[in-house]
């Protein structure tokens, strides 16, 4: 009796001691594994804490708090406080998803809160009413996968944003940087836009604390992409994914519209905004990461040979060619719940 007793209390001590052992190990494998997401946070908080000083949005909160037509129209809008500038929803670097049977309705399906390319946040005023236009043709994938991973990237910054998708007609060559233009001229009087984004539909966003917010100088949000092991290829690089207000973009008189096929369109841009006496901001690089989606160059995109020699010109013709002589022929808005796209005919380059 005494032996079988003293066997069952051993038995249970050894059972216990098994038991926090094992809790002990879980415990201690759980913040190991957890250590990165708890580090890297407050990392990329401190590295942008210098970035986001804006006194741009500084502005608009004391105005809105301010304004008694706002108070008057939406009781519940003056409720919600003003979302800070970092999101407590961002989570740094999420895997990118690029599933080979996505179809468009999947993707609405996922986000069925947004209308006419359109998304605020819930629970708090967003500072900047955005709007990102995207130059496109032919590219319906890319288009696909950049939507499934910034939609939800974008939400998680809280941002109230509205996506356009420009899309040029026809297959002559393509000019990214008029589409870019048509884009500004069509939106401008929609809403009082404070941000325009101009975004290549192959860049997918790596790591959400680069915030897709404008400043008071011009930004380039893609500082590195994984096809240049995320580094910047030259001082003067200011392509992919640029954030401006739409003086900014005013101030330099838009893109050129002389650049038809591949190239040389986003030096010229770094000129311009040069030459408008204004400076290029870039977030740390270690949040301004971006995945670009495979291809090769698209038909009717060829290298623009013509490139070097317009980018001689720049000083010279910046005032007189832009948005002030955009010209385009208007074909088609056509709403969907995730984007609105334009149809655009370009035209085609003089000789
Ligand atoms: C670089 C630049 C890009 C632009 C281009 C030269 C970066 C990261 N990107 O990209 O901003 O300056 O060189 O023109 O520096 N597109 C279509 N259909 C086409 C052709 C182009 O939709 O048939 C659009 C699409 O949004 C694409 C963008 O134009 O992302 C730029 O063209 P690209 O991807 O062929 O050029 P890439 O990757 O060399
Ligand atoms: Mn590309």
């Amino acid at each position: 009796m005494g032996t079988t007793d003293m066997i069952g209390k051993l038995l249970c001590r050894i059972r216990l001691l098994l038991f926090i052992v094992v809790g002990l190990t879980l415990v201690g494998w759980a913040s190991f594994y957890m250590k990165d997401s708890i580090c890297f946070t407050p990392k990329y908080r401190t590295l942008l804490q210098n970035v986001w000083k804006s006194p741009l949005s500084e502005k608009k909160t004391e105005d809105n708090s301010r304004s008694p037509l706002v108070e008057q129209t939406s009781q519940k809008k003056v409720d919600l406080k003003t979302c800070p500038i970092l999101s407590p929803k961002l989570k740094g670097v999420v895997p990118l998803m690029f599933p080979p049977n996505l179809t468009l309705a999947d993707v609405e399906k996922k986000f069925p809160m947004m209308r006419d390319g359109h998304y605020q946040p819930e629970t708090c005023k967003a500072q900047q009413k955005l709007v990102i236009l995207i130059p496109h043709r032919n590219r319906e994938k890319h288009l696909l996968y950049l939507l499934d991973n910034l939609l939800p990237f974008l939400q998680r910054q809280q941002l109230d944003y509205t996506i356009y998708v420009i899309h040029q007609a026809g297959n002559l060559t393509f000019n990214k940087a008029k589409l870019l233009n048509i884009g500004y001229l069509e939106v401008l009087e929609k809403q009082n836009w404070d941000c325009f984004i101009f975004h290549d539909v192959d860049l997918v966003p790596e790591n959400d604390f680069n915030t897709y917010y404008c400043d008071s100088e011009p930004k380039h949000l893609m500082v590195g992409r994984n096809v240049t092991g995320y580094r910047l290829r030259y001082k003067e690089n200011f392509g992919g994914v640029i954030a401006m207000t739409r003086e900014q973009i005013a101030k330099a008189n838009g893109y050129s519209n002389n650049y038809w096929g591949w190239g040389g369109e986003d030096d010229d841009f770094y000129y311009r905004v040069q030459l408008g006496k204004m400076e290029v901001l870039r977030p740390a690089r270690e949040v301004a990461r971006y995945r670009m989606l495979f291809h090769t160059r698209d038909a009717g995109n060829q290298v623009n040979q013509k490139r070097w020699e317009l980018l001689k010109n720049v000083s010279k013709v910046w005032k007189t060619d832009g948005l002030n002589s955009c010209t385009y022929e208007l074909l088609s808005i056509e709403h969907n719940p995730l984007y609105i796209n334009i149809t655009v005919d370009v035209g085609k380059p003089h000789h």
